[in-house]
């Protein structure tokens, strides 16, 4: 069994509450942080473990910790991004839902790091039951000791507060989180500045995933080092996958970052194989923000090595081959699957949520997703293909944020992988009309 940091005592009755968690060790980052470390000690010790922000991106957290300015006379914030949105995944809802005072004490120790002393976790604003377990969980701190005035003594005080989000997958892009948690439409904002610059009412802001926030409390607790050696090279510690589709055991685990994907997808200890027996035809490793990848470059067998969870591994040749870790929502598809469909599905969601600031995305995004459905439907020409792949070109790079790159990057993947699939679309239009419907197809 790999080693657990995060959801070790999931499992725990009552875990949930401020008692049982720390009748089972919590808070003691938090004791141990605000009573034995400076708040440079704390950022030096996140920068050693080698965590990179879980959201997607993969950037250093130390790092960006230690980017964040100090003006004189400026409020600094932290801001946890709980906007989990990305299709496919569902480990920031899970770990909210069942260990909320995990993500609590992790907050409360990054808010010291920072000097923050009023911070916000921006919650998905579907997500009803998360905000109440997180509303109490807060109380329950707050009324312990843990928040509010002079935290356990120490002369900290910290405000921590539950924002619902605006109910738009672009609000966890983070300038547009900070937009919309300023009340405003979640339009996002043109980096530089970069929010540890200038972020929530134009002050020094940093924007952390829930997960990256939680795996402050195991670095802290255990140390740097001890964090670090779990991993595989820049990849350190542990993280969340949120594992979907035609698998036996779907479901979120842990797992110790370079575990062999096809260990993953087979082993009991986690996704448990194909369903029904049938055979892997693809996978999209990180929401459905990242290209999709072949099963010929996953399995051993067919590649002669083995392609690891991490984020290097997961990446080589990402625009070539490969794809990429993001959120770490694997998405599993089997033969049966349909490549243009799920990329029409993908498409027709990312041009429902584009903000439409930016050409590019909005009119690219719409383009691609008319075109698909049309070859989906039984309209497509052949040169609807190098039109998809040239839209997605002209969409890639050319925008405000990343959400135009994600919905260009699943649509050319698909088509420099599955191109057969797309053209039997064009040949066999009847048929693929009928596959709509559950026939056989492709
Ligand atoms: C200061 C610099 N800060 C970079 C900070 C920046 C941000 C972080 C990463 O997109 C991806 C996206 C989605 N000074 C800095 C600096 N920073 N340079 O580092 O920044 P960046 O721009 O690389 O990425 P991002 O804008 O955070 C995130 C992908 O994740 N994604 C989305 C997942 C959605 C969820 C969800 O629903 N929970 O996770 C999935 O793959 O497409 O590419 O903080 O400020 N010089
Ligand atoms: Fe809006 Fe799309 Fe531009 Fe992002 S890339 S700012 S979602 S239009």
């Amino acid at each position: 069994m790999g080693r657990k940091l995060l959801l070790e005592n999931i499992n725990v009755p009552g875990i949930n509450s401020f008692e049982v968690y720390r009748k089972h060790g919590g808070y003691r980052a938090v004791e141990k942080a605000l009573k034995t470390m400076s708040t440079e000690d704390v950022v030096e010790e996140v920068k050693k473990s080698g965590l990179r922000g879980r959201g997607g991106a993969g950037f250093p957290t130390g790092m960006k910790w230690s980017f964040l300015a100090k003006p004189e006379g400026k409020p600094r914030y932290l801001v946890c991004n709980a906007d989990e949105s990305e299709p496919g995944t569902f480990k920031d809802r899970y770990l909210m839902t069942h260990i909320p005072h995990l993500l609590i004490e992790g907050m409360i120790v990054a808010s010291y790091a920072l000097g923050a002393k009023t911070s916000y976790i921006y919650v998905r604003g579907e997500m009803m039951p998360q905000i109440r377990i997180l509303e109490r969980a807060i109380a329950e701190a707050k009324a312990e000791g843990f928040l509010g005035k002079n935290i356990l003594g120490t002369g900290y005080d910290l405000e921590l507060y539950v924002q619902p989000g605006g109910g738009a997958y672009i609000c966890g892009e983070e300038t547009a989180l900070i937009e919309s948690l300023e009340g405003k439409r979640g339009n996002p904002r043109i980096k530089p500045p970069f929010p540890a610059i200038s972020g929530l009412y134009n002050c020094p802001t940093v924007v952390n995933n829930v997960e990256s926030i939680a795996a402050v409390v195991p670095i802290i607790n255990d140390g740097a080092e001890e964090y670090a050696k779990l991993g595989i090279g820049r990849s350190t510690g542990t993280k969340l996958i949120s594992a979907s589709g035609n698998i036996k055991n779907p479901g979120v685990y842990e797992i110790e970052l370079g575990v062999p994907v096809e260990e993953f997808i087979y082993s009991d200890e986690y996704c448990g194989g194909m369903a029904n027996g049938k055979r892997l035809k693809a996978v999209v490793a990180g929401g459905s923000s990242v290209p999709i990848l072949p099963a010929n470059l996953i399995l051993k067998l067919t590649t002669g090595e083995n392609r690891l969870m991490s984020y290097e591994s997961l990446a080589e040749g990402a625009f070539a081959s490969g794809t990429m870790m993001g959120s770490g929502g694997f998405v599993v598809f089997d033969e049966d699957q349909c490549i243009v469909r799920n990329t029409w599905n993908f498409s027709r969601f990312y041009h429902h949520e584009s903000c439409g600031q930016c050409s590019p995305c909005r009119e690219g995004t719409g383009w691609m997703e008319k075109v698909l459905h049309r070859l989906e439907y039984g309209h497509g020409k052949l040169s609807d293909l190098d039109l998809l792949v040239d839209v997605a070109k002209k969409i890639e790079g050319n925008t405000i944020c990343p959400l135009g790159d994600a919905a260009a990057w699943p649509v050319a993947s698909a088509i420099r992988h599955f191109r057969d699939e797309f053209e039997w679309h064009v040949s066999h239009a009847e048929e693929a009309m009928g596959r709509n419907y559950g026939l056989a197809h492709y």
